[in-house]
């Protein structure tokens, strides 16, 4: 049976012309700053994303984490939307890496404004953290991929540097972003003063992120990625795969979007599945699985025997991703295996 892998756009293959550029790259010692491929990298990113520099790291994780250690000192408090990655799927970091406290914003479908973030600032008193720092995500994962437009991270980022704060942009679908609005990246990042991207997503590289700011900003940054062991030797052969994906992996997002979109339609049909079509903007589907009465691992156990994969984002809450791996063809044939597994007869796909 073909599984349709639904389960992030992590889990991409990289593409023929990645792998014949990975076996051709001409590389050197990143650590003494001598691979070609990750300097050409580093300055297409940047130009990309429409910042001075930026640096190649293994994971969009250590890519966040990274910018926090940047931007912060012991005991500042940074400002995270309650739902981000980086507060609920990095393990701690922003506590454990850079001593730094979080502090929760709930935004709505991820975004926030800046009502929402002055009411979380407080005035410089003996008793209180300084704030330093606030951090948005574009796309937004756990919102279901849904994005912050140009005028909102504008706005955002206005009140936050008024307020004495940096900004930092988790734009680990950032392309995606770009892509679903119309715009480009370096739009969408120009009010940030940090931004890392995930090339290792919907663009399908095998590996790798950019944090992407100012030339101080990036040399704080290197020091920092040599400190946590992300220090790599031919990143060249990594990169590569990297320039590749950056050049021409970005417009085809589009087809994931449609994906995502049909998939999202043929899925709210489904008796006790409620999606809201609304956050199916790029290429996530969030589904409320309550009506089922089955809880999310359980259903997410039934489809895998039918051959489609996807994770249990909470209790009754499963998200489906779709990337260049899942052709347009799958999606019917996703929707009735999920039927199937619902115990219900497929009729009319
Ligand atoms: N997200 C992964 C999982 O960690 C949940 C996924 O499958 O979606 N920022 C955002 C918004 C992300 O979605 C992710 C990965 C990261 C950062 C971290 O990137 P990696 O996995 O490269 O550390």
């Amino acid at each position: 049976m073909a599984r349709i892998d639904l389960r992030s756009d992590t889990v991409t293959q990289p593409t023929p012309e990645m792998r014949r550029a990975m076996a051709e790259a001409e590389v050197g010692d990143d650590v003494y700053g001598e691979d070609p491929t990750v300097h050409r990298l580093e300055e297409e990113a940047a130009d990309r994303l429409g910042k001075e520099a930026a640096l190649f790291v293994p994971s969009g994780t250590m890519g966040n984490q990274i910018a926090v250690l940047s931007h912060t000192e012991r005991g500042d408090e940074v400002i995270v939307e309650a739902e981000s990655h980086i507060y609920w799927y990095e393990v701690g970091a922003i506590a454990a890496l850079s001593s730094a406290q979080p502090r929760t914003v709930v935004g709505r479908r991820g975004v926030f404004g800046p009502e929402e973030l002055r009411a979380a600032l407080r005035p410089a008193n003996i008793h209180y953290p300084p704030t330093r720092l606030v951090c948005i995500e574009n796309t937004h994962n756990r919102a279901g991929g849904t994005v912050w437009t140009e005028d909102e991270t504008e706005r955002l980022a206005r009140a936050a540097h008024e307020e004495g704060l940096r900004v930092h942009l988790d734009g680990a679908r950032i392309f995606n972003a770009a892509v679903a609005l119309g715009t480009t990246a370096a739009r969408l990042a120009a009010p940030a003063d940090s931004v890392m991207f995930c090339l290792s997503k919907g663009l399908a590289a095998p590996v790798g992120s950019l944090v992407c700011g100012t030339r101080e900003f990036i040399a704080r940054a290197r020091r920092y990625r040599k400190m946590l062991g992300g220090g790599m030797r031919q990143a060249g052969v990594l990169a590569a795969a990297g320039l590749v994906a950056l050049r021409t992996m970005v417009d085809r997002l589009a087809e994931d979007h449609e994906n995502a979109r049909r998939l999202a339609e043929g899925l709210a049909a489904i008796p006790g599945f409620s999606v809201d079509l609304e956050t199916v903007v790029t290429n996530m589907v969030a589904v409320d699985v309550a009506g089922t009465g089955v809880p999310a691992e359980e259903l997410v156990r039934r489809m895998a025997e039918e051959g489609v994969l996807a994770n249990a984002t909470g209790p009754y809450r499963i998200r489906f991703v779709t990337h260049k791996d899942v052709a347009r063809s799958d999606i019917p044939k996703a929707l009735r295996a999920i039927e199937r597994s619902l115990g219900r007869v497929a009729l009319g796909r």
